[in-house]
């Protein structure tokens, strides 16, 4: 039986790479895909979700927007990785398709209710406004979601500042709230994303590929490596958000550990910042874990693979 998930997004290059994995990949059924504001403004990622969707022929998946700004704090996006549309590189036509009327965090509640409980899993790869809404708003989806995989974090490193990471930094409440319910949380952070390098290698096999969806693929590689070169020093670009959708394909591609986790609200050097209590053992009923590296070769043949399957 294929895993049901919701994706819920702020594409962004990596999370364009994650709708596309989960659409290939027969070991998922997409239920849904959701937008928040993170990577740009909402009404941009929202778009690029839209264009995404459309290439991968995702004709019959509801897409719903979410919250434009965080829970709290002022919101923050990062053109200098992802360029002023979100998703510069490829020139994608403009979306023809209609959006879900309802919010996202509505639609959440919505398909989590109507679903067999334990049969829905969520999957953010953005900031997680939307998934603390929709767990304040109806608090019954706790029980009844079978396992929150999310992007973000890191244990001991960070990417937005020196201790925290984009996602969690930009709505640091949110990631409280929804690391502290006591739905299975699954955090993969960049300790397993920096080993998901977009490398010359890589890129000569997804460019081999030759379906149009690789081809936007490379493009999108094409501008972010660059954007990661020059704002981050990396060669070879982490593709963060692929990896928490190959989590839920293939569980033993990730190394997790069962750790208590929080997210700091009050450091002063350390706002946004997740703390993994990796002593051991875990103590009885923690219901949180941290993924700490990634198999990069068989995650690229996964979306290899599912590149090849799309239009
Ligand atoms: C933010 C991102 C990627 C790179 C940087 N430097 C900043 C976005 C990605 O979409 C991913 O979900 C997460 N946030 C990685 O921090
Ligand atoms: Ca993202």
């Amino acid at each position: 039986m294929p895993r049901r998930i919701i994706l819920d997004c702020d594409p962004g290059h990596d999370d364009a790479i994650a709708i596309l994995l989960a659409a290939g990949s027969p070991e998922i059924d997409l239920v849904a895909i959701t937008t928040v504001s993170g990577n740009q403004a909402l009404a941009k990622v929202t778009r690029n979700a839209l264009a995404i969707a459309e290439l991968a022929g995702l004709d019959a998946v509801p897409i719903a927007a979410g919250a434009g700004r965080p829970l709290v704090r002022a919101v923050e996006y990062a053109p200098q990785i992802h360029g002023e549309s979100g998703l510069d590189g490829p020139d994608l036509p403009e979306p023809t398709r209609l959006l879900d009327v309802r919010h996202a965090a509505r639609l959440i509640i919505d398909l989590v209710m109507d679903s067999e409980p334990g049969s829905l899993t969520l999957v953010p790869t953005g900031p997680l406004t939307n998934i603390a809404l929709a767990a304040r708003l109806e608090p019954r989806i706790v029980d009844r979601v079978r396992e929150v995989v999310f992007m973000g974090g890191g244990v001991h490193v960070g990417n937005w500042s020196a201790t925290a990471e984009f996602n969690i930094v930009a709505d640091p409440e949110a990631a409280a709230i929804v690391v502290g319910e006591s739905w299975p949380v699954t955090m993969v952070g960049l300790d397993a994303t920096h080993q998901a390098l977009a490398g010359p290698d890589v890129r000569t096999r997804l460019r081999a590929v030759g379906t149009a969806s690789a081809r936007v693929v490379d493009e999108l590689l094409e501008f972010y490596g660059g954007a990661y070169l020059s704002s981050q020093g990396f060669d070879a670009p982490p593709v963060h958000d692929p990896v928490a959708v190959a989590h839920v394909i293939d569980p033993t591609l990730l190394t997790v550990v069962r750790a208590p986790l929080d997210v700091e609200l009050r450091g002063a050097l350390t706002l946004g910042m997740t703390v993994a209590d990796l002593r051991s053992p875990a103590p009885e009923g923690t219901t949180t874990s941290v993924a700490l590296a990634v198999d990069a070769s068989r995650f690229w043949s996964h979306v290899e693979d599912a590149l090849a399957r799309l239009p």
